[in-house]
């Protein structure tokens, strides 16, 4: 198929080929999410019919596993004889960084990047461009991609607390995120409604925090065994899981559980499965309880999670020792030889500058923060509030932060180059109203890849329209993961 292709014959090729088909034989924008730095084209395509082998000279101790199960999926077989060469090579290349990596594709595939984060970047790149044609082939275009991500934090948020999300779905959720390079998953693991990681020395948390959720939605919890399990598996697809207990509001599950974490004035002392915010807090003027329960259930955290990254919450809530706690809790987790994350609010506290901060209202003055030197992650709610509807008046969703809700288009336009000191996106799926897998799914997807493109790619290769291109070409690929992704 040349530039001589006749209308009629490109009408009859429109019809014949799927979308992903045409970008690889056209010669359209090639069908990945999120885009790539760098591609030059050339001109031909690679055939691989029913099997490749793979060469890899080096240890490549997730990407290989990754390519494997990558080729599973699609039903590409392993055959040392097979003419199809996928090469595998780390080498030295400063310009690929700490994640980048280089994909050629001509009469074989070489993949080389300097860490197996890059390699294992290239192998989602390869997988995208995996899709089985017609006759069982797999079409690839001749091609030469140098691909770094733009930012290193490309995340996003899931409720577990208000209702809860099962272990399968958080390890299915994983694997998806990373084939879109995805690489922070931050578990929301306490709140008013619900608690959900199992505590040494403090079994009524998950016995009664374990117990409760939102109206409608699921309980339960995650014991140490299944953390540490999930970690592991999270590991294997360069995700790093962030831990947040929300400290020192929203924690009516922890005083259902333990009354004397609340004020002895305080006599709502019951599980909650409302809606409400800011309305529960750790008593603060009794410190002696407080912050060794707080000490307890951080340094377990820590030993639990590898993350540098540790999330002590601190949104909605007013109390005059707040910035006090703040600045305490931050200090008790630098202590523990990690870095605190706090949402915008725990700015006001005295921390480290290597605090990081996480901006949630589109409006909220973050500057102060910026001046003393602060990072910032981006989860501004009316771009990235996922339990926001997929359209205005979506049913079971949130509109508060924006009345239009977040449909995918405005998901896309936040443009993180209008902020300084940005480590990274996050999008966040808060689950008052999410109670399913499958409206988790809906709530996720497609938005995520807008997610996963805004953090990985730079603003000039970044466009709406051939974005939603490239989704409907990352179609088959979803549903490949199983993915019961919205669709309007
Ligand atoms: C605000 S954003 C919250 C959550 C709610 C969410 C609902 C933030 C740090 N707090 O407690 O679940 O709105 O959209």
């Amino acid at each position: 198929v040349g530039c001589g292709t006749s209308d009629s014959h490109r009408a009859a090729l429109d019809t014949e080929l799927g979308t992903h088909e045409k970008a690889i034989v056209q010669d359209k924008q090639l069908p990945l999410i999120p885009y790539p730095q760098s591609i030059t084209r050339h001109s031909g395509t690679l055939q691989l019919s029913q099997s490749v082998v793979l060469i890899a000279p080096q240890k490549a101790s997730t990407a290989m596993p990754a390519l494997i199960r990558v080729l599973d999926e699609i039903n590409l077989k392993q055959d040392a004889s097979s003419a199809s060469k996928i090469h595998i090579q780390l080498v030295d290349e400063p310009i690929l960084g700490a994640e980048g990596y280089r994909l050629i594709i001509n009469n074989d595939i070489k993949l080389s990047a300097n860490s197996d984060a890059g390699l294992f970047y290239g192998v989602q790149t390869l997988s995208q461009l995996l899709i089985k044609q017609q006759d069982s082939l797999f079409i690839l275009p001749k091609v030469e991609i140098t691909d770094t991500p733009t930012f290193a934090w490309r995340g996003n948020m899931l409720d577990v607390a208000r209702s809860f999300l099962p272990v399968e779905y958080l390890k299915q959720h994983i694997e998806r995120m990373a084939r879109f390079k995805l690489n922070r998953l931050h578990l929301h693991l306490t709140d008013d409604q619900g608690w959900r990681v199992e505590i040494a020395g403090y079994p009524k948390l998950t016995e009664i925090g374990g117990a409760s959720a939102v109206e409608g939605g699921r309980s339960g919890f995650y014991t140490q065994d299944q953390i540490r399990q999930l970690v592991k598996f999270a590991q294997d697809r360069h995700v790093t899981l962030v831990p947040e207990v929300d400290l020192p509001g929203h924690t009516q599950a922890a005083i259902a559980a333990y009354n004397r974490l609340a004020c002895d004035d305080v006599t709502n002392l019951a599980p909650y499965n409302g809606l409400e915010v800011g309305f529960s807090k750790l008593c603060l003027t009794k410190p002696e309880t407080t912050y060794p329960f707080v000490k307890d259930v951080l340094t377990q955290l820590v030993a639990l999670f590898p993350s540098k990254y540790i999330h002590i919450g601190g949104d909605e809530i007013k109390d005059p020792l707040y910035a006090e706690f703040i600045g305490r809790a931050t200090r008790m987790v630098e202590e523990l030889g990690r870095t605190a994350i706090a949402w915008e609010e725990g700015s006001v506290a005295d921390n480290n500058p290597d605090v990081l901060l996480q901006l949630w209202n589109d409006k909220y003055d973050i500057q102060p923060a910026l001046a003393r030197g602060h990072q910032i992650i981006l989860s501004p709610c009316s771009y990235t509030y996922f339990d926001h509807g997929n359209y205005t008046g979506q049913a079971n969703t949130y509109d508060w932060c924006r009345k239009e809700g977040v449909p995918l288009e405005r998901a896309y336009q936040l443009n993180p180059q209008n902020f300084k000191q940005v480590i990274g996106v996050e999008s966040a799926m808060w689950s008052e109203l999410v109670h399913t897998n499958e409206a988790a799914d809906n709530r996720l997807w497609p938005r995520l890849l807008a997610t996963a493109e805004l953090a990985w790619t730079e603003e000039r290769h970044r466009d709406y329209p051939r974005f939603l291109s490239r989704v409907d070409s990352v179609i088959p690929i979803l549903d490949r993961l199983n993915i019961k992704y919205y669709q309007d």
